[in-house]
Protein backbone atom coordinates (compact mmCIF):
# COMPACT_ATOMS: atom_id res chain seq x y z
CA UNK A 1 0.00 0.00 0.00
CA UNK A 2 0.89 3.34 -0.63
CA UNK A 3 0.58 5.90 2.20
CA UNK A 4 1.02 8.93 -0.36
CA UNK A 5 -2.62 7.91 -1.44
CA UNK A 6 -5.73 8.91 -0.30
CA UNK A 7 -7.87 5.87 0.20
CA UNK A 8 -11.00 5.54 -1.15
CA UNK A 9 -12.84 5.92 2.26
CA UNK A 10 -11.31 8.75 3.28
CA UNK A 11 -12.29 10.25 0.09
CA UNK A 12 -15.87 9.23 0.39
CA UNK A 13 -15.82 10.60 4.31
CA UNK A 14 -14.78 13.93 2.87
CA UNK A 15 -17.39 13.76 0.67
CA UNK A 16 -20.00 13.13 2.77
CA UNK A 17 -18.63 15.71 5.25
CA UNK A 18 -18.20 18.41 2.92
CA UNK A 19 -21.94 17.71 1.10
CA UNK A 20 -23.45 17.60 4.89
CA UNK A 21 -21.56 21.24 5.24
CA UNK A 22 -22.88 22.37 1.59
CA UNK A 23 -26.35 21.40 2.25
CA UNK A 24 -26.12 23.53 5.86
CA UNK A 25 -24.92 26.64 3.92
CA UNK A 26 -27.31 25.83 0.87
CA UNK A 27 -30.52 25.42 3.05
CA UNK A 28 -29.88 28.72 4.96
CA UNK A 29 -28.91 30.65 1.49
CA UNK A 30 -32.19 29.45 0.06
CA UNK A 31 -34.00 30.64 3.02
CA UNK A 32 -32.70 33.99 3.05
CA UNK A 33 -32.40 34.83 -0.93
CA UNK A 34 -34.26 33.40 -3.70
CA UNK A 35 -32.03 30.82 -4.70
CA UNK A 36 -32.50 27.20 -5.64
CA UNK A 37 -31.76 24.89 -2.70
CA UNK A 38 -30.06 21.57 -5.20
CA UNK A 39 -31.10 18.87 -2.42
CA UNK A 40 -34.73 19.94 -2.81
CA UNK A 41 -34.19 20.51 -6.73
CA UNK A 42 -33.04 16.80 -7.12
CA UNK A 43 -35.55 14.84 -5.57
CA UNK A 44 -38.44 17.08 -7.74
CA UNK A 45 -36.74 16.94 -10.95
CA UNK A 46 -36.59 12.55 -9.81
CA UNK A 47 -40.05 12.71 -9.07
CA UNK A 48 -41.15 14.34 -12.01
CA UNK A 49 -38.97 13.00 -14.40
CA UNK A 50 -39.78 8.59 -12.82
CA UNK A 51 -42.21 7.02 -14.70
CA UNK A 52 -45.69 7.47 -12.93
CA UNK A 53 -45.94 3.96 -11.55
CA UNK A 54 -42.53 3.85 -9.64
CA UNK A 55 -44.13 7.34 -8.05
CA UNK A 56 -47.33 6.28 -7.69
CA UNK A 57 -45.72 3.16 -5.64
CA UNK A 58 -43.92 5.66 -3.11
CA UNK A 59 -46.70 7.89 -2.55
CA UNK A 60 -48.86 4.92 -1.74
CA UNK A 61 -46.03 3.26 0.85
CA UNK A 62 -45.47 6.66 2.43
CA UNK A 63 -49.22 7.10 3.20
CA UNK A 64 -49.97 4.04 4.16
CA UNK A 65 -46.59 4.30 6.11
CA UNK A 66 -47.78 7.03 7.96
CA UNK A 67 -51.61 6.29 8.39
CA UNK A 68 -50.01 2.87 10.41
CA UNK A 69 -47.72 4.61 12.20
CA UNK A 70 -50.25 7.18 13.47
CA UNK A 71 -47.29 9.81 12.59
CA UNK A 72 -49.23 12.95 12.45
CA UNK A 73 -50.92 14.43 9.75
CA UNK A 74 -50.16 12.45 6.59
CA UNK A 75 -49.57 15.62 4.70
CA UNK A 76 -47.02 17.16 6.74
CA UNK A 77 -45.20 14.02 7.69
CA UNK A 78 -45.05 13.42 3.88
CA UNK A 79 -43.79 16.43 3.48
CA UNK A 80 -41.36 16.20 5.88
CA UNK A 81 -40.12 12.82 4.26
CA UNK A 82 -40.01 13.83 0.82
CA UNK A 83 -36.82 16.54 2.40
CA UNK A 84 -34.90 14.26 4.19
CA UNK A 85 -34.68 12.02 1.52
CA UNK A 86 -33.73 14.81 -0.44
CA UNK A 87 -31.30 15.56 2.10
CA UNK A 88 -29.79 12.06 2.37
CA UNK A 89 -29.56 11.25 -1.24
CA UNK A 90 -27.50 14.82 -1.74
CA UNK A 91 -25.49 14.14 1.06
CA UNK A 92 -24.31 10.58 -0.32
CA UNK A 93 -24.06 11.95 -3.97
CA UNK A 94 -21.53 14.00 -2.23
CA UNK A 95 -19.45 10.64 -0.71
CA UNK A 96 -20.02 9.12 -4.08
CA UNK A 97 -18.20 12.41 -5.69
CA UNK A 98 -15.78 12.22 -3.43
CA UNK A 99 -15.06 8.50 -3.62
CA UNK A 100 -14.33 9.07 -7.61
CA UNK A 101 -12.26 11.50 -6.83
CA UNK A 102 -9.92 9.75 -5.19
CA UNK A 103 -10.55 6.65 -7.27
CA UNK A 104 -9.51 9.07 -10.50
CA UNK A 105 -6.38 10.34 -8.59
CA UNK A 106 -4.73 7.19 -7.86
CA UNK A 107 -5.57 5.65 -11.11
CA UNK A 108 -4.80 8.43 -13.43
CA UNK A 109 -0.74 9.26 -13.95
CA UNK A 110 -0.96 12.66 -12.79
CA UNK A 111 -4.57 13.33 -12.10
CA UNK A 112 -4.47 16.13 -9.55
CA UNK A 113 -7.14 16.54 -7.08
CA UNK A 114 -7.76 19.85 -7.33
CA UNK A 115 -7.95 19.90 -11.34
CA UNK A 116 -10.85 16.44 -10.70
CA UNK A 117 -12.45 18.51 -7.56
CA UNK A 118 -13.00 21.59 -10.24
CA UNK A 119 -14.57 18.93 -12.92
CA UNK A 120 -16.88 17.12 -10.26
CA UNK A 121 -18.08 20.85 -8.80
CA UNK A 122 -19.04 21.92 -12.19
CA UNK A 123 -20.19 19.05 -13.29
CA UNK A 124 -22.53 19.09 -9.84
CA UNK A 125 -23.23 22.75 -10.61
CA UNK A 126 -24.44 21.80 -13.95
CA UNK A 127 -26.62 19.04 -13.17
CA UNK A 128 -28.28 20.92 -9.97
CA UNK A 129 -29.41 24.50 -12.27
CA UNK A 130 -30.54 21.55 -14.11
CA UNK A 131 -32.70 20.47 -11.69
CA UNK A 132 -33.69 24.09 -10.42
CA UNK A 133 -34.44 25.00 -13.96
CA UNK A 134 -36.63 21.54 -14.79
CA UNK A 135 -38.56 21.86 -11.38
CA UNK A 136 -38.72 25.73 -11.82
CA UNK A 137 -37.46 26.34 -8.01
CA UNK A 138 -35.41 29.75 -9.45
CA UNK A 139 -35.27 31.62 -12.85
CA UNK A 140 -32.68 30.14 -14.64
CA UNK A 141 -30.28 33.19 -14.42
CA UNK A 142 -30.32 32.14 -10.84
CA UNK A 143 -30.07 28.80 -11.05
CA UNK A 144 -27.27 28.90 -13.19
CA UNK A 145 -24.97 31.61 -11.49
CA UNK A 146 -25.63 30.54 -8.11
CA UNK A 147 -25.85 26.46 -8.34
CA UNK A 148 -22.17 26.75 -10.37
CA UNK A 149 -20.84 28.74 -8.12
CA UNK A 150 -21.56 27.02 -4.99
CA UNK A 151 -20.67 23.70 -6.78
CA UNK A 152 -17.47 24.68 -7.91
CA UNK A 153 -16.70 25.97 -4.37
CA UNK A 154 -17.56 22.37 -3.21
CA UNK A 155 -15.32 20.87 -5.63
CA UNK A 156 -12.43 23.31 -4.69
CA UNK A 157 -12.80 22.09 -0.78
CA UNK A 158 -13.37 18.70 -2.11
CA UNK A 159 -10.12 18.65 -4.37
CA UNK A 160 -8.31 20.42 -1.34
CA UNK A 161 -9.27 17.76 1.14
CA UNK A 162 -8.25 14.53 -1.26
CA UNK A 163 -4.97 16.34 -1.92
CA UNK A 164 -4.77 17.14 2.19
CA UNK A 165 -5.72 13.48 2.29
CA UNK A 166 -3.09 12.04 0.12
CA UNK A 167 -0.13 14.82 0.56
CA UNK A 168 0.20 14.57 4.68
CA UNK A 169 2.45 16.09 6.46
CA UNK A 170 4.93 13.94 8.26
CA UNK A 171 4.23 14.57 12.54
CA UNK A 172 6.67 17.58 13.47
CA UNK A 173 8.57 14.66 15.56
CA UNK A 174 9.19 11.95 13.04
CA UNK A 175 10.19 14.98 10.81
CA UNK A 176 12.32 15.76 13.20
CA UNK A 177 14.03 12.32 13.48
CA UNK A 178 13.91 11.79 10.16
CA UNK A 179 16.31 14.64 9.48
CA UNK A 180 18.79 13.76 11.84
CA UNK A 181 18.87 10.58 10.64
CA UNK A 182 17.91 8.74 13.98
CA UNK A 183 14.86 7.71 15.80
CA UNK A 184 11.70 9.21 16.43
CA UNK A 185 11.08 9.99 19.81
CA UNK A 186 7.61 8.81 20.23
CA UNK A 187 6.91 7.84 24.24
CA UNK A 188 4.06 5.83 23.83
CA UNK A 189 3.86 4.45 27.39
CA UNK A 190 5.41 3.31 30.54
CA UNK A 191 8.74 1.86 29.38
CA UNK A 192 6.86 1.41 25.61
CA UNK A 193 10.34 2.92 23.67
CA UNK A 194 9.53 0.42 20.78
CA UNK A 195 10.34 0.40 17.07
CA UNK A 196 9.39 3.70 15.11
CA UNK A 197 5.82 3.89 13.61
CA UNK A 198 6.13 3.36 10.12
CA UNK A 199 5.64 5.82 7.76
CA UNK A 200 2.12 4.38 6.64
CA UNK A 201 1.36 4.57 10.59
CA UNK A 202 1.93 8.06 10.88
CA UNK A 203 0.36 9.14 7.29
CA UNK A 204 -2.66 7.20 8.85
CA UNK A 205 -2.83 8.95 12.18
CA UNK A 206 -2.56 12.01 10.14
CA UNK A 207 -5.09 11.10 7.92
CA UNK A 208 -7.26 10.36 10.48
CA UNK A 209 -6.34 13.71 12.39
CA UNK A 210 -7.52 15.30 9.24
CA UNK A 211 -10.65 13.93 9.11
CA UNK A 212 -11.19 14.60 12.86
CA UNK A 213 -10.83 18.25 12.40
CA UNK A 214 -12.37 18.50 8.82
CA UNK A 215 -15.59 16.50 10.26
CA UNK A 216 -15.66 19.33 13.42
CA UNK A 217 -15.59 22.11 11.13
CA UNK A 218 -18.11 20.84 8.34
CA UNK A 219 -20.63 19.43 11.50
CA UNK A 220 -20.28 23.19 12.79
CA UNK A 221 -20.89 24.56 9.27
CA UNK A 222 -24.22 22.27 8.76
CA UNK A 223 -25.48 22.77 12.45
CA UNK A 224 -25.31 26.66 12.00
CA UNK A 225 -27.04 26.83 8.41
CA UNK A 226 -30.03 24.53 9.53
CA UNK A 227 -29.98 26.64 12.69
CA UNK A 228 -29.55 29.92 10.64
CA UNK A 229 -31.85 28.95 7.52
CA UNK A 230 -34.75 27.29 10.77
CA UNK A 231 -34.31 31.41 12.33
CA UNK A 232 -34.14 33.71 9.84
CA UNK A 233 -36.58 31.24 7.66
CA UNK A 234 -38.96 33.01 5.77
CA UNK A 235 -41.70 32.13 8.20
CA UNK A 236 -42.33 35.92 8.12
CA UNK A 237 -43.72 35.73 4.56
CA UNK A 238 -41.75 35.12 0.69
CA UNK A 239 -41.31 39.00 -0.22
CA UNK A 240 -43.81 40.40 -2.96
CA UNK A 241 -45.79 36.46 -1.77
CA UNK A 242 -49.25 36.56 -0.25
CA UNK A 243 -49.91 39.72 1.69
CA UNK A 244 -52.22 39.92 4.03
CA UNK A 245 -53.41 43.75 5.19
CA UNK A 246 -52.47 44.51 8.61
CA UNK A 247 -55.16 43.73 10.95
CA UNK A 248 -57.03 41.50 8.31
CA UNK A 249 -58.58 37.88 9.71
CA UNK A 250 -59.88 34.64 8.00
CA UNK A 251 -63.76 35.67 7.52
CA UNK A 252 -65.13 32.55 9.51
CA UNK A 253 -63.36 34.68 12.56
CA UNK A 254 -66.26 37.87 11.80
CA UNK A 255 -68.89 35.35 10.36
CA UNK A 256 -71.09 32.24 11.49
CA UNK A 257 -71.30 29.50 9.51
CA UNK A 258 -74.46 29.32 6.70
CA UNK A 259 -75.56 26.04 8.73
CA UNK A 260 -74.95 27.63 12.07
CA UNK A 261 -78.71 27.29 12.43
CA UNK A 262 -78.92 24.15 11.71
CA UNK A 263 -80.52 21.53 14.22
CA UNK A 264 -78.52 18.42 13.97
CA UNK A 265 -75.40 19.10 15.81
CA UNK A 266 -72.16 17.74 15.65
CA UNK A 267 -71.33 14.72 17.94
CA UNK A 268 -68.25 15.90 20.24
CA UNK A 269 -64.70 14.66 18.54
CA UNK A 270 -66.68 15.32 15.10
CA UNK A 271 -63.68 17.34 13.02
CA UNK A 272 -64.38 20.89 12.52
CA UNK A 273 -66.35 21.36 9.53
CA UNK A 274 -64.68 24.47 8.21
CA UNK A 275 -60.74 23.53 8.54
CA UNK A 276 -58.74 26.66 9.60
CA UNK A 277 -56.12 26.95 6.61
CA UNK A 278 -53.37 26.36 8.50
CA UNK A 279 -54.52 22.98 8.87
CA UNK A 280 -56.11 22.09 5.50
CA UNK A 281 -53.93 19.41 3.72
CA UNK A 282 -51.48 20.07 1.26
CA UNK A 283 -50.14 17.52 -1.51
CA UNK A 284 -48.01 18.33 -4.57
CA UNK A 285 -45.62 17.77 -6.46
CA UNK A 286 -42.96 20.26 -5.18
CA UNK A 287 -40.58 20.06 -1.83
CA UNK A 288 -40.96 23.74 -1.22
CA UNK A 289 -43.94 25.07 -2.43
CA UNK A 290 -43.02 27.45 -5.38
CA UNK A 291 -42.26 31.04 -4.52
CA UNK A 292 -44.56 33.54 -6.55
CA UNK A 293 -43.70 37.53 -6.63
CA UNK A 294 -47.33 38.73 -6.96
CA UNK A 295 -45.44 42.20 -8.79
CA UNK A 296 -44.23 39.85 -11.35
CA UNK A 297 -46.86 37.11 -12.21
CA UNK A 298 -49.28 37.98 -14.61
CA UNK A 299 -51.97 35.30 -15.68
CA UNK A 300 -51.84 34.69 -19.43
CA UNK A 301 -54.80 33.67 -21.43
CA UNK A 302 -54.33 32.61 -24.97
CA UNK A 303 -54.39 30.23 -27.40
CA UNK A 304 -57.72 30.30 -29.45
CA UNK A 305 -59.24 33.21 -28.24
CA UNK A 306 -60.32 36.24 -29.87
CA UNK A 307 -58.66 38.80 -26.66
CA UNK A 308 -55.75 37.31 -24.89
CA UNK A 309 -55.11 38.97 -21.83
CA UNK A 310 -52.18 39.44 -19.09
CA UNK A 311 -53.70 40.06 -15.94
CA UNK A 312 -52.16 40.78 -12.72
CA UNK A 313 -54.19 39.35 -9.66
CA UNK A 314 -55.82 43.16 -9.04
CA UNK A 315 -57.20 42.59 -12.11
CA UNK A 316 -58.53 39.58 -11.62
CA UNK A 317 -60.28 40.78 -8.75
CA UNK A 318 -61.13 43.68 -9.44
CA UNK A 319 -62.75 43.06 -13.24
CA UNK A 320 -65.24 40.84 -11.97
CA UNK A 321 -67.78 39.78 -9.13
CA UNK A 322 -66.42 37.53 -6.56
CA UNK A 323 -67.82 34.37 -6.18
CA UNK A 324 -67.58 32.72 -2.80
CA UNK A 325 -67.81 29.03 -2.14
CA UNK A 326 -67.13 26.16 0.84
CA UNK A 327 -65.41 23.50 -0.66
CA UNK A 328 -64.30 20.20 0.44
CA UNK A 329 -61.15 19.40 -1.10
CA UNK A 330 -59.80 15.87 -1.02
CA UNK A 331 -56.59 13.87 -2.52
CA UNK A 332 -57.22 10.89 -4.44
CA UNK A 333 -54.19 9.43 -2.83
CA UNK A 334 -56.60 9.60 0.37
CA UNK A 335 -57.37 6.65 2.10
CA UNK A 336 -60.90 6.21 2.63
CA UNK A 337 -60.55 7.31 6.32
CA UNK A 338 -57.36 9.56 5.59
CA UNK A 339 -56.75 13.28 6.97
CA UNK A 340 -56.22 14.33 3.14
CA UNK A 341 -59.73 16.30 2.67
CA UNK A 342 -60.39 18.89 3.69
CA UNK A 343 -62.88 22.35 3.67
CA UNK A 344 -62.90 26.31 3.56
CA UNK A 345 -64.59 28.80 1.82
CA UNK A 346 -62.69 29.70 -1.52
CA UNK A 347 -62.94 32.89 -3.30
CA UNK A 348 -62.89 33.82 -6.71
CA UNK A 349 -64.00 34.44 -10.22
CA UNK A 350 -66.22 32.37 -12.36
CA UNK A 351 -64.41 31.30 -15.42
CA UNK A 352 -67.80 31.54 -17.00
CA UNK A 353 -67.16 35.24 -16.63
CA UNK A 354 -63.78 35.18 -17.60
CA UNK A 355 -64.51 33.49 -20.90
CA UNK A 356 -67.02 35.79 -21.82
CA UNK A 357 -64.03 38.46 -21.88
CA UNK A 358 -61.17 36.49 -23.71
CA UNK A 359 -63.93 34.78 -26.07
CA UNK A 360 -62.49 31.56 -27.12
CA UNK A 361 -62.70 30.42 -30.66
CA UNK A 362 -65.39 28.24 -32.13
CA UNK A 363 -62.49 25.97 -33.00
CA UNK A 364 -61.52 25.83 -28.73
CA UNK A 365 -62.60 22.87 -26.94
CA UNK A 366 -60.39 22.65 -23.65
CA UNK A 367 -58.13 25.09 -21.72
CA UNK A 368 -54.75 24.21 -20.89
CA UNK A 369 -53.97 25.34 -17.28
CA UNK A 370 -50.32 25.69 -16.57
CA UNK A 371 -48.83 26.09 -13.03
CA UNK A 372 -45.59 27.31 -12.56
CA UNK A 373 -44.17 23.95 -11.17
CA UNK A 374 -44.64 22.40 -14.25
CA UNK A 375 -48.12 20.59 -13.15
CA UNK A 376 -50.95 21.30 -15.54
CA UNK A 377 -54.34 19.89 -16.31
CA UNK A 378 -57.30 20.50 -19.03
CA UNK A 379 -60.41 21.64 -18.60
CA UNK A 380 -63.62 21.14 -21.20
CA UNK A 381 -64.88 24.65 -22.19
CA UNK A 382 -68.28 22.71 -22.09
CA UNK A 383 -68.33 22.17 -18.58
CA UNK A 384 -67.35 25.92 -17.54
CA UNK A 385 -70.01 27.11 -20.43
CA UNK A 386 -72.43 24.92 -18.55
CA UNK A 387 -71.45 25.44 -14.51
CA UNK A 388 -71.11 28.65 -13.06
CA UNK A 389 -68.72 27.23 -10.25
CA UNK A 390 -65.55 26.40 -12.16
CA UNK A 391 -63.57 29.42 -10.62
CA UNK A 392 -60.25 31.05 -10.68
CA UNK A 393 -59.64 30.90 -6.99
CA UNK A 394 -58.18 33.82 -5.05
CA UNK A 395 -58.58 33.69 -1.69
CA UNK A 396 -59.32 31.11 0.80
CA UNK A 397 -61.24 31.88 4.29
CA UNK A 398 -61.13 35.73 3.55
CA UNK A 399 -57.25 35.60 2.95
CA UNK A 400 -55.63 35.56 0.10
CA UNK A 401 -54.27 31.91 -0.96
CA UNK A 402 -51.39 30.69 1.46
CA UNK A 403 -48.40 30.17 -0.93
CA UNK A 404 -48.36 26.68 0.20
CA UNK A 405 -52.38 26.13 -1.27
CA UNK A 406 -51.16 28.20 -4.69
CA UNK A 407 -50.49 31.87 -4.27
CA UNK A 408 -51.87 33.77 -6.31
CA UNK A 409 -54.38 31.67 -8.48
CA UNK A 410 -55.87 28.19 -8.53
CA UNK A 411 -58.82 26.57 -10.16
CA UNK A 412 -61.92 25.02 -8.40
CA UNK A 413 -63.41 22.35 -10.57
CA UNK A 414 -67.04 20.99 -8.62
CA UNK A 415 -66.44 16.95 -7.93
CA UNK A 416 -63.10 16.09 -8.99
CA UNK A 417 -60.28 15.14 -6.77
CA UNK A 418 -57.52 17.55 -6.45
CA UNK A 419 -55.15 16.16 -9.38
CA UNK A 420 -57.33 17.71 -11.64
CA UNK A 421 -56.70 21.34 -9.71
CA UNK A 422 -54.01 23.05 -10.64
CA UNK A 423 -52.37 25.79 -7.55
CA UNK A 424 -49.81 28.35 -8.65
CA UNK A 425 -51.49 28.87 -12.00
CA UNK A 426 -49.42 30.97 -14.41
CA UNK A 427 -51.17 30.58 -18.23
CA UNK A 428 -54.32 29.23 -19.55
CA UNK A 429 -54.29 28.10 -22.96
CA UNK A 430 -57.46 27.36 -25.12
CA UNK A 431 -57.46 24.62 -27.73
CA UNK A 432 -58.57 22.53 -30.28
CA UNK A 433 -58.55 19.32 -28.30
CA UNK A 434 -58.69 16.93 -25.12
CA UNK A 435 -54.95 15.76 -23.35
CA UNK A 436 -54.31 13.78 -20.60
CA UNK A 437 -52.88 16.09 -17.10
CA UNK A 438 -50.28 15.73 -14.89
CA UNK A 439 -51.46 12.85 -13.31
CA UNK A 440 -53.18 11.21 -15.96
CA UNK A 441 -49.77 11.04 -17.82
CA UNK A 442 -48.89 8.99 -14.86
CA UNK A 443 -51.56 6.22 -14.51
CA UNK A 444 -54.09 7.97 -12.79
CA UNK A 445 -57.95 7.93 -13.89
CA UNK A 446 -58.86 10.74 -16.75
CA UNK A 447 -62.14 11.88 -15.07
CA UNK A 448 -61.09 11.31 -11.34
CA UNK A 449 -64.60 11.58 -10.44
CA UNK A 450 -64.78 12.30 -6.27
CA UNK A 451 -65.81 8.89 -4.79
CA UNK A 452 -68.88 8.64 -2.47
CA UNK A 453 -67.26 7.85 1.03
CA UNK A 454 -68.40 7.93 4.77
CA UNK A 455 -66.13 8.19 7.66
CA UNK A 456 -66.47 7.66 11.91
CA UNK A 457 -64.73 10.42 13.19
CA UNK A 458 -65.54 10.06 16.90
CA UNK A 459 -67.51 7.56 18.93
CA UNK A 460 -67.97 9.79 21.97
CA UNK A 461 -68.32 7.32 25.08
CA UNK A 462 -67.38 9.73 27.60
CA UNK A 463 -70.16 12.54 26.16
CA UNK A 464 -72.76 9.58 26.57
CA UNK A 465 -75.96 11.07 28.56
CA UNK A 466 -79.32 10.02 29.64
CA UNK A 467 -82.06 10.43 27.37
CA UNK A 468 -85.94 12.07 28.21
CA UNK A 469 -86.78 8.74 27.71
CA UNK A 470 -84.37 6.84 30.24
CA UNK A 471 -82.13 5.19 27.95
CA UNK A 472 -78.41 5.91 27.72
CA UNK A 473 -77.34 7.55 24.55
CA UNK A 474 -73.48 7.73 22.79
CA UNK A 475 -72.73 9.97 20.46
CA UNK A 476 -71.29 8.39 16.91
CA UNK A 477 -70.50 11.08 14.07
CA UNK A 478 -68.41 11.99 10.95
CA UNK A 479 -68.81 13.11 7.81
CA UNK A 480 -70.11 11.44 4.60
CA UNK A 481 -69.00 13.09 1.36
CA UNK A 482 -69.81 12.51 -2.80
CA UNK A 483 -68.04 15.45 -4.97
CA UNK A 484 -71.26 18.03 -5.62
CA UNK A 485 -73.51 15.20 -5.39
CA UNK A 486 -74.99 15.73 -2.24
CA UNK A 487 -75.79 12.68 0.81
CA UNK A 488 -78.98 10.89 0.89
CA UNK A 489 -78.23 8.81 3.58
CA UNK A 490 -75.34 7.47 6.35
CA UNK A 491 -76.08 4.69 7.92
CA UNK A 492 -74.38 2.73 11.16
CA UNK A 493 -73.97 -0.82 12.09
CA UNK A 494 -73.06 -1.88 15.27
CA UNK A 495 -70.77 -5.22 15.05
CA UNK A 496 -73.04 -7.47 12.69
CA UNK A 497 -76.37 -6.11 13.96
CA UNK A 498 -78.73 -3.64 11.65
CA UNK A 499 -77.59 -0.98 10.07
CA UNK A 500 -79.80 2.50 11.40
CA UNK A 501 -80.37 5.37 9.94
CA UNK A 502 -77.82 8.62 11.38
CA UNK A 503 -79.51 12.27 11.31
CA UNK A 504 -77.32 14.18 8.59
CA UNK A 505 -76.61 18.14 9.35
CA UNK A 506 -77.61 20.76 6.86
CA UNK A 507 -74.09 20.96 5.12
CA UNK A 508 -72.00 24.69 4.06
CA UNK A 509 -72.82 23.97 0.90
CA UNK A 510 -73.49 21.15 -1.78
CA UNK A 511 -69.95 20.97 -2.58
CA UNK A 512 -68.70 20.08 0.60
CA UNK A 513 -69.15 17.17 3.14
CA UNK A 514 -71.96 16.50 5.16
CA UNK A 515 -71.66 15.58 8.79
CA UNK A 516 -73.96 13.03 10.35
CA UNK A 517 -74.67 12.02 14.15
CA UNK A 518 -76.16 8.84 15.79
CA UNK A 519 -76.81 8.38 19.08
CA UNK A 520 -76.08 5.17 19.66
CA UNK A 521 -77.72 3.25 22.96
CA UNK A 522 -75.11 2.39 24.92
CA UNK A 523 -74.20 -1.19 24.96
CA UNK A 524 -71.02 -1.98 27.74
CA UNK A 525 -68.36 -3.72 25.89
CA UNK A 526 -65.80 -3.11 22.87
CA UNK A 527 -67.57 -2.52 19.62
CA UNK A 528 -66.84 -2.23 15.98
CA UNK A 529 -68.84 0.28 14.78
CA UNK A 530 -69.23 0.49 10.26
CA UNK A 531 -70.92 3.64 8.37
CA UNK A 532 -72.11 3.42 4.82
CA UNK A 533 -73.54 6.09 2.57
CA UNK A 534 -75.99 7.24 -0.25
CA UNK A 535 -74.95 9.77 -2.48
CA UNK A 536 -77.48 12.35 -3.36
CA UNK A 537 -78.54 10.94 -6.60
CA UNK A 538 -79.59 7.43 -5.20
CA UNK A 539 -75.98 5.36 -5.56
CA UNK A 540 -74.47 3.82 -2.58
CA UNK A 541 -70.71 4.05 -1.80
CA UNK A 542 -68.87 1.41 -3.30
CA UNK A 543 -68.36 -1.13 -0.48
CA UNK A 544 -65.59 -3.06 -1.91
CA UNK A 545 -62.38 -1.77 -0.74
CA UNK A 546 -60.01 -0.90 -3.61
CA UNK A 547 -56.80 1.23 -2.66
CA UNK A 548 -56.55 5.16 -4.08
CA UNK A 549 -54.87 4.32 -7.34
CA UNK A 550 -56.04 4.84 -10.00
CA UNK A 551 -59.88 6.13 -9.49
CA UNK A 552 -59.62 6.64 -5.81
CA UNK A 553 -60.22 4.69 -2.79
CA UNK A 554 -63.67 2.72 -1.67
CA UNK A 555 -64.37 0.37 0.75
CA UNK A 556 -65.89 1.18 4.33
CA UNK A 557 -64.71 2.92 6.98
CA UNK A 558 -64.71 0.95 10.62
CA UNK A 559 -64.17 2.52 14.12
CA UNK A 560 -63.40 0.04 16.90
CA UNK A 561 -64.26 1.48 20.52
CA UNK A 562 -64.82 1.00 23.86
CA UNK A 563 -68.25 2.21 25.92
N1 LIG B 1 -49.37 23.33 -9.42
C1 LIG B 1 -49.84 22.26 -8.75
N2 LIG B 1 -51.14 22.17 -8.45
C2 LIG B 1 -51.63 21.11 -7.78
C3 LIG B 1 -50.77 20.04 -7.41
C4 LIG B 1 -49.39 20.16 -7.72
O1 LIG B 1 -48.57 19.29 -7.42
N3 LIG B 1 -48.96 21.28 -8.39
N4 LIG B 1 -51.30 18.96 -6.74
C5 LIG B 1 -52.74 18.72 -6.88
C6 LIG B 1 -53.22 17.74 -5.93
S1 LIG B 1 -52.78 16.12 -6.24
C7 LIG B 1 -54.05 18.05 -4.90
S2 LIG B 1 -54.74 16.85 -3.95
C8 LIG B 1 -54.39 19.46 -4.61
C9 LIG B 1 -54.15 19.79 -3.16
O2 LIG B 1 -54.39 21.13 -2.87
P1 LIG B 1 -53.96 21.69 -1.44
O3 LIG B 1 -52.52 21.34 -1.24
O4 LIG B 1 -54.20 23.14 -1.44
O5 LIG B 1 -54.82 20.97 -0.43
O6 LIG B 1 -53.62 20.35 -5.39
C10 LIG B 1 -53.55 20.00 -6.74
N5 LIG B 1 -52.95 21.07 -7.48
MO1 LIG C 1 -53.83 14.80 -4.75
Amino acid sequence: MNPRRPTIFAGTVAGLLLSGAAAGVLYAASQLAAVPFPAFDFFDAAARALPGSIITAGIDGMVRLIGALGAGPTAVVAKAMEQAVGLAGFVVAGGVAGAMLVAWVRRVQGGSATTGGVLVGLLAGVVASGAAVYVGSASPAAAISWDVVTGLAWGLALGWSVRRLGAVSPAPATQAARDQGGQPELDIGPGARTAPPSEAIVERIDRRHFLVRLGGATAAITVAGAVVGEWVGRSGGIPGGPQVPPGARPWSATHALPNADAAVKPAPGTRPELTPVQDHYRIDIDTRPPEVVAARWRLHIRGLVDHPVHWTLDDIRNRFQPLHQFVTLACISNPVGGDLVSTTRWTGVSLKDVMATVRPRATATHLHIRAVDGFDEFVALDLIRNDRRVMLTYAWDGLPLPAAHGFPLRIYVPDVYGMKQPKWIESIEAIDGWEPGYWVRRGWDAKARMRTTSVIDTVAADAAYTAGDGRRLVPVGGIARAGDRGISQVELQMDDGPWQRAELRTPLSDTTWVIWRLDWPFQAGEHTFTVRCVDGTGAPQVETESPAEPSGATGLDRRRARM
